[in-house]
């Protein structure tokens, strides 16, 4: 018997075609082999991992618009959709590690599915808000959110493989943390609808303490929603986590990213996490890969229970001389 574990279940997702970087594909199994399954049971959690989905190939997956990839990137997300739900409907705590972060529209979505009323917390250098039409570079990865809020869906057009897709999550129960590479559309989309955000200026000048604590007054204004984390690796500093592959310099610390995910699981709201943008062909080094990779386990490892400060089991006995 223990007292309060968290239930955890792990989902792979071993996808890159939302940009056009390989090796992002490898994240998910590089977390693994770092220990997560491990560590987490270390802390006292239930783990079971789901293993990895397998998904389809679209030899002609040409482009919708500006849009790249549509087929897979839509077909993908429907089969993590599925995933998500199933992971929930066992009452855990679902993580998905990716990946590259055009999965948030799958997980969210599955997520919404079967827990609705969702807060999301969107760690991130980028906004990932861009439209099928306001984006530059036709990448899914920067586009996820503008498919999965109420408020954006007359923008988004019909695309093969997402009728499956509805909007799920309102403008106002979104908060981002971390942003510091917003493109003009995403920066007009975020104060035409008045989305919370706390850029990397504001993290300077409130100091990450407040930022969580206005984050969660902002998501807990109303009522206590289920949260979903969508943790972009790149939100953290280069010189912490290089291996990504959309760097930007001026991000996170370590420490910061810490207390995000200790202060999170404080709230005892924490219903699925993604883990995405850990890309190892982006490492220039054996060190720069292991860098990314631990910061990414140890982010999971906050989410779930470990405190710097340390802990015991309930049931500790201090040892008689
Ligand atoms: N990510 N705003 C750029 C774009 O392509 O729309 C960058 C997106 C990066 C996405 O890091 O998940
Ligand atoms: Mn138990
Ligand atoms: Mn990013
Ligand atoms: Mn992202």
């Amino acid at each position: 018997h223990h007292h309060h574990h968290h239930c955890v279940g792990i989902i792979g997702a071993p996808f890159s075609k939302g940009q056009q970087r390989d090796g992002v594909q490898r994240g998910a199994d590089l977390i693994r082999a770092a220990g997560l399954v491990q560590k987490l049971i270390g802390e006292g959690c239930v783990v079971k991992d789901y293993g990895n989905l397998t998904f389809e190939e679209f030899p002609n997956d040409e482009p919708v618009g500006r849009l790249k990839t549509p087929r897979a990137v839509g077909r993908a997300n429907e089969l993590l959709a599925g995933a998500v739900q199933k992971v929930k409907s066992h009452g855990n705590t679902c993580v998905m590690l990716g990946g590259d972060h055009s999965l948030a529209i799958g997980s969210i979505f599955g997520h919404a599915a079967s827990r609705h009323d969702l807060s999301v917390l969107w760690v991130d250098a980028h906004a990932d808000i861009n439209t099928p039409s306001s984006t530059s570079t036709g990448n899914i990865h920067g586009q996820p959110l503008s498919f999965l809020i109420h408020e954006l869906h007359s923008k988004i057009p019909i695309i093969p493989n997402f009728s499956w897709l509805k909007p799920c999550v309102a403008a106002k129960d979104v908060v981002y943390i971390g942003l510091r590479d917003v493109d003009p559309g995403e920066h007009y989309i975020l104060k035409d609808l008045g989305i919370k955000a706390f850029s990397m200026t504001e993290v300077d000048r409130l100091g990450i303490a407040k930022v969580m604590e206005q984050t969660c007054d902002h998501m807990f204004s109303k009522v206590k929603k289920p949260i979903h984390l969508s943790f972009d690796i790149d939100a953290l500093d280069p010189s912490v986590s290089p291996a990504t592959g959309t760097p930007r310099a001026g991000g996170l610390t370590y420490r910061e990213g810490i207390y995000i995910t200790e202060h999170i699981c404080q709230t005892g709201l924490l219903s699925a996490v993604d883990m995405v943008e850990v890309n190892p062909k982006q490492g220039k080094t054996e060190g720069e890969i292991k860098s990314t990779v631990n910061a990414a386990v140890d982010l999971l490892l906050g989410c779930f229970g470990r405190v710097r400060g340390g802990s015991h089991d309930p049931d500790y006995k201090m040892p008689n001389p």
